[in-house]
């Protein structure tokens, strides 16, 4: 009989939960940036392995909220936490433990799930806090009482198969008999629409940098398909209009580089064609409007 878990993997944003999850799915299935809030959605990577299925929940990852969106992605990164079989909580050890690192502690010591890994993620950087972090466990796991979780740890550089196997390996050990919840050749069931959303934001955010990244939207309105090809036709959404000419950039060098990136990326994950026709919008306050934040996905319920 083989194995099977669903895994939330959960953590501070920008500890590399989304690289972590593309390496174990041998894919790519969640985007990945430098930008805080890359991830919007739980998306779901599917690990096949002669040792069974692993259903990885890759979240947003937890950040001081401001605004509707920020709490939209707090509570989301909650939610997919709970009702999962592991729990996988992802640090950036590079760093020494932040508010949220030592919040997720804190959060499980209390909650007391029971199968938890604590990855001590970019094992690859110097210095690596590897001590720090399990002082503040120390700390988070015996006040104010002591809390029956012993997290197994692993280091990790989520960047190599190799820095990535001991994370499956505890995984593994973690899994329970049972059957698989997709059929094999699966690697995720992120909707369509949003997959390619995401695809865009990404090509954006690797252009932009910091200059505009959370006020930036995406939105697909329509896939016409026909002839081998998807004709896609995308929304950027802006927040003021000072950041419309960002966005386009000089001789419009930046929408376009992100839109060759986008349909390179996007024909070869598919296997169609795929044209995109990218329209910049000025829509002011949209991180809080609930029928865009509808459309985008972020209202959804998580499992
Ligand atoms: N040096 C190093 N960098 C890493 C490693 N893993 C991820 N990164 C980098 O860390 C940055 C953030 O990675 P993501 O996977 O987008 O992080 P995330 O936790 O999914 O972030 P959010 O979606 O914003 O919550 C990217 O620039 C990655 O290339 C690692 O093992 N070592
Ligand atoms: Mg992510």
């Amino acid at each position: 009989m083989s194995k099977v878990a669903i895994v939330g993997v959960v953590g501070r944003t920008n500890a590399g939960k989304s690289t972590l999850v593309n390496r174990l799915v041998g894919e790519k299935v969640s985007i990945v940036s430098p930008v805080e809030q890359t991830t919007r959605n739980t998306v779901r990577g599917i690990v096949a392995d002669p040792r069974g299925q692993l259903v990885l929940l890759d979240t947003p990852g937890l950040h001081k909220a401001v605004g509707t969106l920020g709490t939209l992605l707090n509570r989301m990164a909650r939610r997919s936490a709970a009702g999962t079989d592991i729990t996988c909580v992802v640090f950036d050890a590079s760093q020494e433990p932040q508010l949220e690192d030592v919040g997720w502690m804190q959060r499980v010591a209390k909650e007391a799930p029971d199968r938890v890994v604590f990855v001590l993620n970019k094992c690859d950087a110097k210095p690596f806090f590897s001590s720090m972090f399990r002082e503040a466990w120390k700390e988070a796991s015996t006040t104010p009482q002591p809390s029956p979780v012993k997290p197994v740890w692993v280091d990790c550089c989520a960047l190599t198969d190799d820095g990535a196997k001991g994370v499956m390996d505890a995984l593994f050990d973690f899994a329970q008999e049972g059957e698989p919840l997709f059929p094999e050749d699966v690697v995720t069931d992120y909707p369509r629409k949003l997959a390619i959303a995401d695809t865009v934001r990404e090509k954006f955010l690797s252009k932009l940098h910091q200059e505009l990244p959370h006020e930036l939207g995406v939105r697909v309105k329509e896939i016409a398909e026909g002839n081998g090809r998807w004709a896609v036709a995308v929304d950027v959404l802006v927040n003021r209009p000072s950041q419309k000419p960002i966005v386009i950039g000089r001789s419009a060098q930046t929408i376009k580089g992100a839109r060759k990136a986008a349909e390179k990326e996007l024909s070869e994950v598919f296997g169609v064609k795929v044209s995109l026709e990218l329209w910049v919008k000025v829509e002011p306050n949209w991180m809080k409007n609930p029928k865009i934040l509808e459309e985008m996905g972020y209202m959804g319920a998580v499992i």
